[in-house]
């Protein structure tokens, strides 16, 4: 990121009322949670999207549980990092700011920010197989897995998996905002998962200022006004500085 492109992003965050902030799993990179793509990581001897797939879930509910509850068990260690908290610290300045993120770890939630749609659910929460009540699930690990809920149902994670639909009304709220929005922040997604992806390129098309920050290009950076090159931490905190 060079001194002109840091001036010409603070100037459009300066000059616009409606923010969106658009992330994914790099933000949360430097608090120590591991990205989806790029690594070959496996958990009992298998990758983690077939772990994370609907195929499991629907299979072998209690071995899908205990893949997340080992992963709740290592974000229950984590912190937000200086991009969560300047994010936040940021709301108040701006007359409408809305964070829209993939994340499921609710690390934006506890560095403070208010307005929050989570497109892809929140691991901290379940959703009960037969009635699709939600049911807050803090306590890690699980006393049972899998934790069961009113009328004894069984309970699964409240995230969105390949091929499922996500919650009710989050995209069409969050699309709304990015439509009238004056600028979107695009913060450590590789944007190759859709719908959610298509959330920075509805702000582009009606004419928002629309700023990547990613160490790496992605399918989003041909479509964006801005691409900043390096860490969420190191640059963000620098977007909001002033
Ligand atoms: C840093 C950094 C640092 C590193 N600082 N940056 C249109 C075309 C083609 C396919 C589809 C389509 N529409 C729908 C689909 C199908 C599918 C899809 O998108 N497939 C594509 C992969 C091809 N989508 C779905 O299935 C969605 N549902 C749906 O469409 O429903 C409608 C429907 C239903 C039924 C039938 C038909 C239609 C649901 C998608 C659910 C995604 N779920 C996951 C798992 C959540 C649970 C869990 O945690 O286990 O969500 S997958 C995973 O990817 C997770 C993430 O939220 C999501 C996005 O990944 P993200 O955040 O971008 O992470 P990475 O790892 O990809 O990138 C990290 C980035 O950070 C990189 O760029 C790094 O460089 C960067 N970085 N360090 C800043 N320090």
């Amino acid at each position: 990121m060079t001194d002109d492109q840091l001036k010409l992003a603070r100037r459009y965050l300066a000059q616009a009322k409606r923010v969106v902030i658009f992330t994914g799993a790099g933000i949360s990179a430097e608090s120590g949670v591991p990205t989806f793509r790029g690594s070959d990581a496996t958990w009992k001897g298998m990758p983690a999207a077939v772990a994370s797939s609907l195929g499991l879930l629907e299979q072998d509910l209690t071995t899908a549980w205990e893949w997340f509850d080992y992963r709740r068990t290592l974000l229950k260690a984590v912190s937000p990092n200086a991009a969560h908290v300047a994010v936040a610290q940021a709301e108040s300045c701006f007359a409408e700011f809305l964070v829209v993120t993939q994340n499921v770890d609710g690390l934006h939630q506890k560095a403070g920010s208010k307005h929050i749609i989570e497109l892809h659910g929140n691991i901290w929460r379940g959703r009960g197989l037969r009635t699709g009540k939600r049911y807050d699930l803090p306590e890690t690990p699980l006393p049972t897995l899998p934790p069961r809920g009113d009328a004894d149902e069984p309970i699964r994670p409240d995230v969105v998996l390949f091929g499922e639909m996500l919650p009710a009304g989050a995209f069409e709220e969050a699309e709304l905002a990015a439509m009238r929005c004056d600028a979107c922040l695009v913060i450590g997604t590789s944007g190759v998962v859709y719908p959610a992806a298509l959330i920075p390129l509805a702000a582009r098309d009606a004419g928002a200022a629309v700023i990547e920050v990613n160490p790496e290009a992605t399918d989003l950076t041909p479509h964006v006004t801005l691409s900043l090159r390096g860490r969420a931490g190191d640059i963000v905190p620098q977007l909001f500085e002033a």
